[in-house]
């Protein structure tokens, strides 16, 4: 078989990504008031956008779907106005950009949460899981049970959000559907005993992560929506009894709607690769449109599913933090930096911008 390259242009919808590696989604809980993304992210996102693609940092469509602290959101005119200053700088160096929609459902804390209320869940369970809040790690909150009323209002601020994503000038959204947060705690039945048409069957546990995919498509086109999902990872606390079936289907109603490309964690995220018995293949077969794989891939195995037609693009997450110039590490074969695990999560410039590319290291 010829083997394949990364580094090769790409058509995702109407875009033209100039090569096939993505930088995923990094939480990096740097925000400012009002949640407001930081003032280096301008300086962050520019200097990666030699990725094909970026996905922005998960980033609330409410106050009530936060669930660490300071993390951005894309609900207020300020938020809007600050990220467009980062799809600007991002744009300027040809660079292309999703922003990620989250909904932390049950993974937050009522600190974080308006007047101190409880987060929200599926169902009034706990999750096993920690979280980041007043500069230290705490467990989550005991959440309430969403009535179902309140479905359609989170249901909207997807659609809302996706609508100010749009004016903030990404190329378009990603839906997390994935690692534990609100729309995987409905699909996965450790968290979701409801009874009613979002619980039970297979079919009601999907239909919440549908609706706010066929709203987000409805209002901003499905050639700029994609999703993400992680069928076996147990990260924040969720399992499910049937992933397979489960993921067969959503992915076939996925496909019906004619999303532009399916984000797929295989394996435990930021973890083992083999983790349960999945076929991830059976994912891509049922996809007609881009699988962004992603997982633990280096070169070698990026290139080898890409050879084997098993995966479109994919996303590295780690090793682009104090690598910006990943593409061109890779590309070269050049030694990858490793990133300081103190400065991950919070603080400022330090450990965020200040990773030079090999360039630059070398001029040093
Ligand atoms: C690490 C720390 C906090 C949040 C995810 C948004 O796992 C996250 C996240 C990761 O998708």
């Amino acid at each position: 078989m010829t083997e394949k390259t990364l580094f090769e242009p790409y058509t995702l919808g109407s875009l033209t990504l100039s090569n096939r590696v993505v930088l995923a989604p990094l939480t990096r809980n740097r925000a400012g008031a009002g949640f407001v993304p930081s003032e280096f992210a301008a300086t962050y996102y520019s200097q990666r956008a030699s990725a094909g693609l970026q996905i922005s940092e998960a980033t609330q469509i409410s106050q009530q779907g936060q669930g660490y602290q300071d993390t951005p959101g894309i609900y207020s005119q300020a938020q809007i106005d600050a990220w467009h200053e980062i799809t600007d700088a991002v744009h300027g160096k040809n660079g292309k950009i999703f922003l990620q929609l989250w909904h932390v459902g049950r993974v937050s804390h009522v600190d974080l949460q308006e007047n101190g209320a409880a987060p929200v869940a599926p169902s009034a369970i706990r999750a096993a899981t920690k979280t980041f809040v007043n500069n230290s790690f705490v467990d989550v909150s005991e959440p309430r049970a969403l009535a179902l009323d309140e479905l359609p209002g989170i249901v909207n601020d997807f659609r809302q959000a996706a609508a100010n994503a749009i004016a903030a000038g990404f190329d378009g959204v990603e839906i997390h559907g994935a690692n534990g947060y609100l729309l995987d705690q409905f699909v996965k039945d450790g968290a979701n005993v409801r009874t009613d048409a979002y619980g039970g069957s297979i079919e009601n546990r999907a239909r919440l992560l549908l609706e706010v995919t066929a709203a987000v498509v409805a209002e901003i086109g499905a050639e700029r929506t994609g999703i993400r999902i992680s069928p076996v990872s147990p990260t924040n606390g969720v399992s499910s009894s049937d992933p397979q079936g489960q993921f067969d289907y959503i992915v076939d109603q996925l496909d019906a709607l004619g999303i532009v490309y399916l984000h797929v964690v295989e394996g435990a995220t930021g973890g083992p690769r083999e983790v349960a018995p999945f076929d991830f293949d059976s994912l891509r077969r049922r996809f007609r449109n881009t699988y962004i794989a992603n997982n633990g891939y280096d070169l070698d195995l990026a290139t080898s599913r890409l050879t084997e037609g098993k995966a479109d693009l994919f996303a590295f997450g780690r090793p682009f933090i104090a690598n910006p110039d990943l593409v061109e590490r890779l590309k070269t074969a050049a030694p990858l930096a490793s990133f300081d695990p103190t400065t991950l999560f919070g603080g400022g410039a330090v450990g965020y911008i200040d990773y030079p590319a090999l360039a630059d290291a070398n001029a040093l």
